[in-house]
């Protein structure tokens, strides 16, 4: 048995997220897409670790303190003297959320193959990373590449969550270097949205035919948001339907179905039972503001699935 079922990398940031459409309030909290998706696995029972850089700043601390609070092993979590922690703001209008980062030069950002050498990415059952692990700095692409290079030479499985920020890179290079990274993925989990920019399709048939052209070998699960995912594992296509709750605020919502689907597969779900409780996780991250704190335990999620 290995040490830990998952561990992620890539940057944790601070979040302000408004609380009235239209009002200067906002609640402070905690992000960063494979952060939040650690925490959501570790509510779900896996034992997780997080690899990352934060600044030597209040907000490293609150983040150190907030992984600990989540038991989720902070060993690979180093901190970096010469930069800040990233921050964002998420503002809600009529079109969705609106992002606002301060993040450039990050710690997170700073992050190289060395900081691998702890070995903690062999120590796995799952390396989880994301396409903002690979877009915030070259050499945290690096890293990334090095972490699923370790990964396979050690047997742990790679995911891959496309999640696609154009203001980190142009698309061009998205496209090129998530291309190059889905090929060394065991589990890759796009969102039709993110797909829609990197491939022009709007259907999931197609976009799930160019993935497979473009050289995926693994087990894909194409995110529709609330209509549910389409599981491809590679011998045929189901869809696994989204379950409805009153939405606050999606912020997070894909980050909680990788960190959910990633535990139940380490606890021996198959991939549909994974995909429907993937489901209802995220649905239910969405009944409140913030990436992070409406997270659900696992006894929440078991409680809606009965109902
Ligand atoms: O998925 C939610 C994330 O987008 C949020 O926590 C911030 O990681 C973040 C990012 O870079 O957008």
């Amino acid at each position: 048995m290995r040490d830990f079922d998952i561990v992620g990398l890539g940057e944790p940031l601070i979040e302000f997220n408004q609380t009235r459409p239209g009002h200067p309030e906002f609640l402070q909290g905690y992000g960063g897409d494979t952060s939040n998706a650690i925490i959501a696995a570790a509510r779900q029972g896996a034992r997780c670790a997080y690899l990352t850089r934060i600044g030597a700043d209040v907000f490293g601390e609150q983040l150190m303190q907030l992984w600990r609070d989540e038991s989720v092993d902070t060993r690979g979590a180093m901190i970096d003297p010469h930069a800040h922690t990233g921050l964002y703001f998420v503002q809600h209008g009529p079109e969705g959320h609106v992002f606002s980062y301060m993040r450039h030069g990050s710690a997170a950002s700073r992050m190289n193959p060395e900081d691998l050498r702890h070995g903690l990415v062999e120590r796995a059952a799952f390396l989880h990373v994301s396409g903002i692990s690979l877009a915030i700095s070259a050499t945290a692409c690096d890293t990334v590449f090095a972490a699923i290079e370790r990964a396979r030479g050690a047997g742990t499985q790679v995911c891959l969550d496309s999640n696609l920020r154009l203001r980190l890179w142009p698309v061009d290079r998205a496209r090129a270097i998530l291309r190059e990274a889905m090929r060394l993925a065991d589990v890759f989990l796009p969102s039709m949205d993110d797909m829609r920019h990197l491939t022009g399709h709007t259907d999931a048939a197609r976009t799930l035919d160019w993935i497979r052209a473009a050289g995926a070998p693994g087990v894909i699960v194409l995110k529709l948001g609330r209509e549910g995912a389409v599981l491809d594992d590679g011998h045929g296509r189901v869809i696994v339907p989204g379950l409805v709750v009153d939405a606050i605020d999606a912020t997070g919502a894909g980050d909680c179905f990788a960190g959910s689907l990633l535990a139940r597969r380490a606890q021996g779900d198959d991939w549909g039972a994974a995909v429907r409780y993937a489901n209802a996780a995220a649905a239910l991250s969405t009944r409140g503001f913030g990436a992070v704190q409406p997270l659900p335990t696992a006894a929440e999620v078991d409680a809606f699935l009965r109902a």
